[in-house]
């Protein structure tokens, strides 16, 4: 296994819209199990392919205190959504930034699984929400692009500094 470097904002590879994965092989369930890897030991409870560099449609999710939960969505689409939440989110490709923003509080997504086999999950509370950010990452949009462009540009600035700092 393997720990994968994660990109940071505002770098451009971050706005890449990902592509379907056309088969869920040994290949990609070695890329699913580095992108566990990464994301449990960021910490963090899910990671798009995208925050790695790797432009397919495909994410990992943890939301349990135990990493008894992994779940891998390949080409995960929402084909339900109602209601209205905001929470405060955060993100690994985002560091030290926290600012809530608005989703849907309720989901149902369709995709497959690790083994290629079609699920469907019905999602409320963080696990919605995560899911709603993974798939963000997948069509190349970063959470803090929702803000304000006011807020947008304090929290650049910011990132600049932090990462000056960390040098
Ligand atoms: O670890 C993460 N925590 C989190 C908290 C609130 C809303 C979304 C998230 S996802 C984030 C990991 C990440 O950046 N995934 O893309
Ligand atoms: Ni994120």
């Amino acid at each position: 296994m393997a720990i994968l470097n994660i990109l940071h904002y505002p770098d451009e590879r971050l706005h890449t819209v990902a592509k379907p994965v056309e088969k869920v092989d040994d290949q990609l369930r070695t890329l699913i199990a580095d992108m566990a890897e990464t994301m449990y030991a960021a910490p963090g409870i899910g990671l798009a392919a995208t925050q790695v560099d790797v432009h397919l449609r495909l994410i990992v999710i943890d939301i349990s205190e135990d990493k008894k939960g992994l779940q891998a969505l390949i080409n995960p689409k929402i084909v339900e959504m109602d209601g209205k939440t905001r929470y405060e989110e955060g993100c690994l490709s985002v560091p030290g930034i926290y600012e809530e923003v608005e989703r849907a509080e309720r989901i149902v997504v369709e995709a497959l699984d690790q083994h290629g086999k079609p699920i469907r999950l019905e999602a409320d509370g963080l696990l919605a929400i995560c899911i709603q950010h993974e798939i963000d990452h997948l069509d190349g949009k970063v959470f803090v692009e929702k803000l304000s462009r006011l807020k947008l540009s304090r929290i650049v600035a910011k990132l600049k500094k932090n990462e000056r700092k960390s040098m």
